[in-house]
């Protein structure tokens, strides 16, 4: 403190700057808001012609030290204050004096980071790895990809799975919807688009051959929400996309298990229906003619198959698991491998290959978040899973994100970014093609991405949730959506939250509720181009008796 005594010599200049620095100080504290900086550092930069000695002067005054000069402007200076001295006391001392231009925190910058409100994200370590332990370099960098890219609405991803839970609340409003069978169209018994299958609005059931693709095993719906859950909702979980379509179509039993008829059926429906890319998160270890054929007519089509490597712990290129390893040339039975298949190892949050995972230098092209992962799960839910099954659709959300920040990449390209943009990994380089992992940020950053382009904008569509409902607990609620319209497009998408904790979709859904007393139902519309709105509405439910 010794420095305040030798300010005498500047007593004059000092009380001349006093107004000027109070007033200065003023509006400089007003403009940092909540920014973090480095302590016990300031950048002090002095009037012009200010002798040497002088500034030499007033940084002793303080007992600060320099730090460093700046090339750019020779009046800078970085300097460092002693720690027992508070750094806004050492602040309003640079600028009570008339010698100095300015004086500064020297402030910490941040990249730019999209953290999304949904509750469980935090625990979502392929997003973003904050996991105690884990390692950072082991997740896909969203955060830092959601800042230029969200999705988009007019990507369709086939999900060739299990099915989807298409009332999940994280989920339902991000479901695919056949504009030639949507609304009322859905449930009038005519296969009103002519594609041959009778009221297929949202996908299609390949395994009991009806136009319900519920999830009635979970495996489907999880695989789905990593590739689009609802994001930024302030419920459940975050996905790779906000916005985008995913299209159900399941193709196997409720324990997972299905046919090479299924898969080739679902897989030609999703390229029918404009599907680009598709989640395939199976396999086996039987070569399968038609399942390759299948894939070569998506390839020719310009659709992206991203499949799983499988969860042996096995060497594909030794060991084949189909479709991953259709990918590999075979003179006799493949002679001319589809170039459109993309096949995924899984890795733990420490960025190591997971035990169970399937690897092959010539098979398996990159590794992916498949340990613990979290996401929606069937029956409205959520849940942790495991398995190169989740690794698959962590590529499949990063194609889809490429493909709605800039829809005119195809899917070479598309295929092409993910693999040279990825985190180069000791532990797999050798062992897959690409030798590292999943990179979200990266990717987008290619100069053959080369930035996003805008959202088309349209009308909001308008909900009519009808109502208000009066009726007997004994009888199921009749409701009305049909009022609902759109001025400039069509509404595709109805998303009904029943107030009871409950959810259907459709334009005139019957739910019976439990309990007696009022509930509130809301209804969500969504129209051709996803814009959406909601309305509410009270039912009464009346205690029993005589209808
Ligand atoms: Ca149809
Ligand atoms: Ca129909
Ligand atoms: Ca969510
Ligand atoms: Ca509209």
């Amino acid at each position: 403190m010794r420095g305040w005594v030798s300010l005498k010599p500047f007593l004059v200049i000092l009380l001349a700057g006093t107004s000027l620095g109070l007033l200065a100080r003023g509006a400089a504290a007003r403009s940092l808001g909540n920014a973090k900086y480095v302590p016990h550092e300031l950048l002090v930069k002095f009037k012009p012609g200010t002798p040497p000695y002088v500034r030499q002067e007033i940084h002793r005054g303080v007992g600060a030290t320099v730090l460093q000069r700046f090339a750019g402007d020779e009046r800078l200076v970085r300097v460092r204050v002693p720690r027992d001295l508070d750094l806004d006391s050492a602040l309003a001392y640079y600028w009570t004096l008339a010698d100095v231009q300015y004086a500064q925190k020297n402030l910490l910058y941040h990249i730019v980071e999209t953290i999304p409100t949904d509750p469980g994200f935090v625990q979502q370590w392929g997003w973003k790895n904050a996991v105690s332990g884990g390692n950072p370099l082991a997740d896909v960098s969203a955060t830092f990809a959601w800042d230029k890219a969200r999705g988009r609405f007019s990507v369709v991803v086939a999900s060739i799975d299990t099915g989807v839970d298409y009332t999940h609340p994280d989920l339902g409003l991000n479901i695919w919807t056949n504009p030639g069978e949507a609304g009322v169209k859905c449930a009038n018994g005519i296969d009103d688009d002519r594609d041959g299958l009778v009221d297929d609005c949202r996908g299609w059931n390949f395994y009991a051959y009806s136009n319900d693709p519920m999830d009635d095993n979970g495996h489907g719906t999880h695989t789905s929400g990593i590739i689009g859950a609802l994001t930024g909702n302030q419920l459940g979980v975050a996905g790779a996309n906000w916005e985008v379509q995913i299209m159900p179509l399941k193709f196997t039993d409720a324990r997972g298990v299905g046919t090479t008829a299924g898969a080739v059926a679902a897989l030609d429906y999703a390229v029918a229906h404009g599907a680009t890319i598709s989640n395939n998160s199976w396999g086996t270890t039987g070569f399968d003619p038609a399942l390759l054929d299948a894939i070569k007519r998506a390839e020719a089509a310009g659709h992206l198959f991203i499949t799983a490597a499988g969860n042996n712990g096995a060497d594909n290129d030794i060991y084949p698991f189909y479709p991953c390893d259709f990918t590999k040339y075979d003179s006799t039975n493949n002679p001319n491998p589809p170039a459109n298949i993309i096949c995924v190892a899984a890795i733990d949050q420490y960025g190591d290959l997971a035990r169970f995972s399937n690897y092959g230098l010539t098979t398996v092209h990159l590794g992916a978040p498949g340990v613990g992962i979290l996401s929606t799960y069937g029956n409205q839910g959520y849940a942790s899973l495991s398995g190169t099954s989740q690794a698959t659709p962590h590529v499949t959300g990063g194609a889809a994100l490429l493909k709605g920040c800039k829809p005119s990449l195809d899917s070479l390209t598309i295929k092409n970014v993910l693999l040279s943009n990825v985190r180069q990994d000791p532990g797999l380089m050798g062992i897959t093609a690409a030798g590292g992992i999943l990179n979200y940020q990266a990717a987008l950053d290619d100069a053959r991405v080369g930035g996003c382009e805008p959202a088309p904008t349209s009308t909001f569509p308008v909900a009519d949730a009808g109502g208000p409902y009066h009726v007997n607990i004994k009888r199921p609620v009749q409701f009305d959506g049909t009022k609902s319209y759109d001025s400039d497009g069509q509404i595709l998408l109805y998303f009904w939250d029943f107030g009871d904790g409950t959810y259907g979709v459709g334009p005139k859904p019957v739910h019976r509720y439990a309990t007696r007393g009022t509930h509130t139902a809301t209804l969500t519309v969504r129209d051709n181009v996803g814009a959406t709105s909601s309305q509410s509405t009270t039912v009464n439910i009346r205690p029993g008796g005589r209808n």
